[in-house]
């Protein structure tokens, strides 16, 4: 009985954070190291359903650089990252694709559907949803996301469906095929979608100030002077270069987080502690 009345109480605490979600926009970036084994899968899978039976419209968005980097070692194709982002020739790019768009994707949209949601994977190439040019020639193809149609993520959350996007485009000339950072994807949808929250779900427990303990809340302005002053570095700048991208094109606020706690995406829209750094204007 009175872990019946404590669940009880906690579900009527989140009647406001319900309240205030309901309706909203919320892209979520899952990234290859926060998807961990098939519990934590699950977990996440269920959480992502959970915010759609309240009212929530969810976007997935995810990355899986983990998976890539295992298919690659099996098939002998030496790999590097440079700022963050893997150069990728012609073989890398068709891995790349086969992995995200076919094993992760999938294995994404059959945890949703067992968790008893609905799920459709696409990845940036349907319905043109993300173009992209090349970032820069060192990198191959890897994509900048320069024209983006969302209309298609609308549709299917209007329809109750929710999509997951695997981070792969088509280029502007001769079908080219890109390969997109996760975290810049998930940022150029947020943005594009004007959406509510973006989410970007990651293995560290958010932006750390000069003394190591972690910001709840930061700005645009102190983002950009922390990274001046190198008190920002390393994996962490594509993150928060991302924030700032999504908020500048119209994204409310955005969350770095760990998706390593325990229901972090419902700690942070559903409860009064939230989780990690929030960045917003
Ligand atoms: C990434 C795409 C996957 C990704 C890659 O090839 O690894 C670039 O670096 P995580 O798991 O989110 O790191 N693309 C251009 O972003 O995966």
């Amino acid at each position: 009985m009175q872990d019946a009345q404590a669940t009880a109480k906690m579900l009527s605490e989140a009647l406001p954070y319900l309240q205030r979600f309901s309706g909203a926009v919320v892209v979520v970036k899952f990234g290859g190291n926060a998807m961990g084994d098939d519990a934590a899968m699950a977990e996440f899978a269920r959480d992502i359903v959970l915010m759609r039976q309240v009212g929530v419209h969810p976007v997935v968005v995810h990355g899986g650089g983990p998976m890539i980097n295992d298919m690659l070692g099996k098939l002998g194709i030496k790999s590097e990252f440079v700022r963050g982002k893997r150069v990728t020739d012609k073989a890398t790019v068709q891995v790349v694709e086969m992995i995200l768009s076919g094993l992760v994707n999938k294995r994404i949209v059959q945890a949703i559907m067992d968790a008893g949601g609905r799920a459709v994977g696409i990845s940036g190439k349907d319905d043109d949803l993300m173009v992209c040019e090349a970032d820069d020639p060192e990198l191959g193809f890897v994509g900048r996301p320069v024209e983006m149609n969302v209309q298609v993520l609308r549709d299917l959350y209007n329809a109750g469906i929710i999509p997951v996007v695997a981070p792969v485009a088509t280029g502007m000339k001769d079908n080219e095929t890109f390969n997109v950072n996760g975290d810049t994807a998930a940022g150029a949808i947020a943005g594009a979608l004007q959406a509510d929250r973006l989410l970007l779900l990651t293995d560290v427990p958010g932006v750390k100030d000069a003394s190591g303990q972690v910001m709840t809340q930061i700005t645009p302005d102190e983002i950009r002077q922390m990274t001046a002053d190198g008190v920002i570095s390393g994996g962490m700048i594509p993150k928060t270069e991302t924030a700032l991208m999504a908020i500048e094109q119209g994204t409310r606020a955005v969350t770095i987080l760990d998706g390593r706690i325990p229901n972090a995406c419902l700690v942070e829209l559903f409860t009064d502690h939230g989780a990690g750094s929030q960045i917003r204007a």
